[in-house]
Parts: C-alpha cells; sequence; structure tokens
C-alpha cells in the first residue's frame, strides 16, 4: 500500500499536530493556566492517524480517556476543541464535557471516554447499524491494554466475530495501564493472541511506525468493508508523559522513556524515510511545524477569548437535571 507524496505530508500534518497540541497542553497545565485533569497522547501518534488515513466522516471512531490525537486525527476542530479544554461555550461541547468527552458526530468522533473499555460497545453498535443499514461505513475502536482485560472488550469482539460486523478493534499497548506495567495484569504478552479465542484475525504493529500502521489497518479495514468482519489490531506503542499530567512517574524510569524518544519516535523516524525515500526536503517539513505552532498558537488564542457558560444553561444539554 504506497502513500502518494500528499499523503505522506498529510499524515506529517496530523501527527505533528497531535504532538504540538499535547506539548502545548502540558506547558498549559503545568503552568496553571489550564483547569482539569489531562492525558496525553504524545508518542503514540502514529497509531491514530495510520488508522484515521483510511476513514472518512461517515466512518466512525470510538476513543478513551487519552482521546485528544484520536480527535485530531479524526478531524476534530482544534479551535474548537481547545476551547472545550478551558470550559468555554464556544467548546466542541459547549465547554460542559472537557478532555474526556469531547465528541463531535459531525466527522464520526463518537467521543472520548472516562470509562475504561466503555469506547469498545460504542464502535460496536456504530459498526451494527452500518451493517443494517449496508451503507459501506466501518468503525473502529481505539482503547488501551488495560481496557482488554474488561469484560465488555471480550464480550464485543465475541458479538462483532458472530454478526461479521465492520469493525477494527485497535488495541494501544503502552506498556502501562496507569502505573501497573501491561506484563503484571495481562495473561498474554501479545494481546493480538486473544483475537484467535474468538475467530477473527490478530495482527500486530509496530505502533511507532506510521507506515506499518497505514498498511495493517488499511487491510483490516479492507476485510471489514468486504463483510468478512472485525480485526483485533495490536499497535505496539508508548506514551511519553505519564499516565496523567502530575503523575510522578514512579513506576519506571527516565531512561526507558529516553531511550524510546532516541530510537523509536514515529515522528523522527517517519521524517527520516519520506526525506530519504519519499522526495521531501526537510524545509517543507520544517514549515509544516511552522504552521502547525501557528495553528495551536491560535487555538489557545480562540479558546482564551471565549466566554465561559453562562449559569443558566448548566441544567441543559445534561439527560438528568434534578
Ligand atoms: C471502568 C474503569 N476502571 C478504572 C478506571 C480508572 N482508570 C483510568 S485510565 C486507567 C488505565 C487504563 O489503561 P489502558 O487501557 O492501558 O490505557 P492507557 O491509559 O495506557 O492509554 C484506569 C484504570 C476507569 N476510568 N474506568
Ligand atoms: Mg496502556
Amino acid at each position: 500500500m504506497e502513500l502518494n507524496r500528499d499523503q505522506l505530508l498529510d499524515a506529517y500534518r496530523r501527527m505533528r499536530r497531535i504532538r504540538a497540541f499535547e506539548e502545548k497542553l502540558y506547558d498549559l497545565v503545568t503552568a496553571g493556566k489550564l483547569p482539569g485533569f489531562l492525558h496525553l497522547y504524545a508518542g503514540e501518534e502514529a497509531v491514530a492517524v495510520g488508522v484515521t488515513m483510511h476513514l472518512t466522516d461517515r466512518d466512525f471512531i470510538a476513543s478513551t480517556h487519552r482521546g485528544h490525537g484520536h480527535c485530531i486525527a479524526k478531524g476534530v476542530d482544534m479551535q474548537r476543541m481547545m476551547a472545550e479544554l478551558f470550559g468555554r461555550s464556544t467548546g466542541i461541547c459547549k465547554g460542559k464535557g472537557g478532555s474526556m468527552h469531547i465528541a463531535d458526530l459531525d466527522v464520526g468522533m463518537l467521543g472520548a471516554n472516562g470509562i475504561v473499555g466503555a469506547g469498545i460497545p460504542l464502535a460496536t453498535g456504530a459498526a451494527l447499524t452500518a451493517a443494517i443499514k449496508k451503507n459501506g461505513a466501518v468503525s473502529v475502536a481505539f482503547f488501551g491494554d488495560g481496557a482488554s482485560n474488561q469484560g465488555q472488550f471480550h464480550e464485543c469482539l465475541n458479538l462483532a466475530a458472530v454478526w461479521k460486523l465492520p469493525v477494527l478493534f485497535v488495541v494501544e499497548n503502552n506498556g502501562y495501564g496507569e502505573a501497573t506495567p501491561c506484563e503484571f495484569a495481562t495473561s498474554v504478552t501479545d494481546i493480538a493472541e486473544r483475537a484467535h479465542a474468538y475467530g477473527i484475525p490478530g495482527v500486530i504493529a509496530d505502533g511507532m511506525d506510521l507506515f506499518d500502521v497505514f498498511e495493517k489497518a488499511g487491510e483490516a479495514l479492507k476485510r471489514a468493508r468486504d463483510g468478512e468482519g472485525p480485526t483485533l489490531l495490536e499497535c505496539k506503542t508508548y506514551r511519553y508523559f505519564g499516565h496523567y499530567v502530575g503523575d510522578p512517574l514512579t513506576y519506571r524510569t527516565k531512561e526507558e522513556a529516553e531511550e524510546v524518544r532516541q530510537t523509536r519516535d514515529p515522528l523522527e523516524r517517519f521524517e527520516q524515510n519520506i526525506v530519504e525515500e519519499g522526495g521531501i526536503s526537510a524545509e517543507e517539513l520544517r514549515r509544516i511545524d511552522g504552521a502547525v505552532a501557528e495553528e495551536i498558537e491560535a487555538a489557545v488564542a480562540y479558546a482564551e477569548a471565549a466566554p465561559l457558560p453562562s449559569p443558566e444553561e448548566v441544567l441543559t444539554d445534561v439527560y438528568v437535571s434534578n
């Protein structure tokens, strides 16, 4: 599966947007300028981008507590995301959701999710809808290694396999669930192996390599669109920041994180590849970096200038109001 020049630049831009967005949030939170409890996606960019490059707005994704990268990759507006994080009324959910509840149905983003594993049934349900409507859409559930120990993961894989639903289950194995190393809590080394229990393909991708994720997600989504059913795609990846901003990171060494950054960084590896083999110059990429930095600054300015929701709105857009 070859990527043309426009696709290569687009993939780089999307990964750079995610990285820059998350680094900006880290700075804002640590400077006390942004409230909330944030889980950053930096390090895992190749997974969200490599998968969503195969999707259109008609296709759905469901995300996690670590959802900003999925949102950006799927095309959610960064200014309105930033306003949401700042709790402003122009935010994507009118400032009432915050980091873990960003959703935008217009671009097929079913939502970040504060409940570990809860995006999996949402994506499975969206795939059931697509199958009933026969509209050719697919859905993708992104979730972590920790979530793959949840009952709903197993229930959904089974049902999606039985009904041959057009869904891709993407497990982002970043080695930890909060402070718990994967091997401490998970019965298998390769989570992809769990697919075989449900009679569906289980595939492993290098989640730090855009090309590998793109290719393997493409094959799985083709199967899904062709009516051949679901796939479990395990992307081996790493999160650069802690579980949340403020995590003291006592459970892993600085050296471990530094080594991954030095040797496996998804943006650096991608850049090296496309400069050496894709006919793209480093200057072009620096121009993209500059443009993305301006987009992020504009998003922060937009958010800071936006009004807070008025107190009268506190009971609107909620299911239970008394
Ligand atoms: C049902 C449920 N159980 C526990 C939690 C607390 N919790 C939040 S994130 C997390 C770890 C999730 O790990 P993983 O699925 O590997 O995702 P990662 O944070 O590594 O991206 C836990 C236990 C929760 N939010 N929901
Ligand atoms: Mg994890």
